[in-house]
């Protein structure tokens, strides 16, 4: 009984020295499209597990998708380095360093997950995540932030109240403007019924 409780308490101190598992999910179509833009986690995470299911039906061979986490200034020779290592390899050159985590391709209805620590990460660097499968980072790209972990923040930097903005700057009263006075009778004869007699001029 006391070892079990100490042993609940060890892997909690553990568990606070290592930081936080923390989970993302995200989905892929047939469409080409991943159904989230944006992924965050903050700095409090010390390891991410993402999960990619393929929500679509379509085979891996001809709708495949990975989700490929890079610095946004990889991506693109990133993403030329996998289209030519070529499908045996999941659409990734083995050994890219410049890439952070990779998931393997799935096709409809399958679902993978990378698991990857976040030390190599900086708050403030842009990354983005995107599918390598050729002809699909162009609608499947989106932001990856990594943000600060979020510390009870000092209450809301006094933001500058929205000041109500002087009434209206006097904007030029809607004059009625002499020379557009339409011909007065070309909308009414539209709603008029037929037999009415239109107005005289
Ligand atoms: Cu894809």
């Amino acid at each position: 009984m006391f070892s079990k409780v100490l042993v609940l308490l060890l892997s909690m101190a553990a568990t606070l020295l290592q930081g936080k598992d923390c989970a993302l999910q995200i989905a892929g179509n047939d469409m080409m499209r991943f159904d989230k833009q944006v992924l965050q986690v903050d700095s409090a995470c010390s390891r991410v597990t993402l999960t990619l299911t393929h929500s679509g039906q379509l085979p891996k061979a001809a709708m495949g998708h990975n989700w490929v986490l890079t610095k946004a200034a990889d991506k693109d020779a990133t993403v030329a380095a996998g289209v030519t290592a070529g499908p045996q390899h999941g659409y990734l050159q083995q050994g890219d360093a410049r890439i952070i985590a990779a998931t393997g391709m799935v096709g409809g209805k399958e679902q993978t997950s990378v698991t990857f620590s976040t030390s190599k990460l900086k708050v403030g660097e842009k990354y983005l995540f995107f599918c390598t499968f050729p002809g699909h980072v162009g609608l499947m790209t989106g932001n990856f932030l990594f943000t600060a972990a979020s510390k009870a923040k000092p209450a809301d930097k006094a933001k500058p109240a929205n000041k109500a903005k002087p009434a209206d700057k006097a904007k030029p009263a809607n004059k009625a403007k002499p020379d557009e006075a339409k011909p007065a009778n070309e909308a009414a004869t539209k709603t008029m019924p037929s037999s009415a007699t239109p107005s005289p001029q």
